[in-house]
């Protein structure tokens, strides 16, 4: 145990040192379907360092604080009508972190529709786009390149985006993907 909380608390130093306004508190939001490893990256990311989650009440969001900063998370995919409500969570957000099942092939489509729908939301424009192509160790996931193609990553032109492999139970690339967004989180 003691050598994962050293790599997990390796993360968000990480996130401290490469953040470009010290004195401005970072906002992530972490989406994605059900099951595709939010609350895993979510974990490697944060480990004891957290100071405060709040499940938000009926809405299952999850608002992460550590010193600096503020996470936001929540299983998109169904219950239309609580939508209106995620978007008082998209204010000011520096970075999206879209998570992605590479293994679920039959849920790509629904993956993709769902993060065209929030690449039009207006309070999330030019919000950079972290892709994470999660579960590369499984023998039937396609490759980053192949979920970058279906979600249609390559017409996205209103933002930079940036698709990561990772594997979240072992923490392979979540840190070079929080890197890139380290490095294209807009100076406001
Ligand atoms: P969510 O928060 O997006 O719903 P979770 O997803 O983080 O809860 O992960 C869903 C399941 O996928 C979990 O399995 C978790 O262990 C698994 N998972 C997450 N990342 C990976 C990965 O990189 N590789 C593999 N093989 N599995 C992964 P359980 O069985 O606990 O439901
Ligand atoms: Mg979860």
């Amino acid at each position: 145990m003691s050598t994962r909380t050293t790599r997990c608390n390796g993360l968000l130093a990480i996130l401290r040192k490469l953040r470009s306004n010290p004195d401005k508190e970072l906002r992530l939001l972490l989406l994605g379907l059900d099951n595709a490893g939010k609350t895993t990256i979510l974990k490697s990311l944060a480990s004891e360092d957290i100071t405060q989650v709040t499940p938000t009440q009926g809405f299952n969001i999850k608002s992460v604080q550590s010193e600096g900063f503020k996470l936001n998370v929540w299983d998109i995919g169904g219950a239309r009508k609580i939508r209106p409500y995620w978007r008082n969570y998209f204010e000011n957000t520096d970075v999206l972190i879209y998570v992605v099942d590479s293994a679920d092939i039959k849920r790509l489509e629904e993956t993709g529709q769902e993060l065209s729908e929030l690449l039009m939301e207006e309070k999330l424009r030019g919000v950079p786009l972290l892709v994470y192509a999660n579960k590369q160790d499984l023998g039937h996931a396609v490759t980053a390149a192949e979920i970058a193609e279906g979600l249609g990553l390559h017409n996205i032109k209103d933002r930079d985006w940036q698709i990561q492999s990772c594997i979240a139970i072992e923490g392979k690339g979540v840190k070079e993907g929080l890197e890139w967004a380290c490095k294209n989180i807009k100076r406001k």
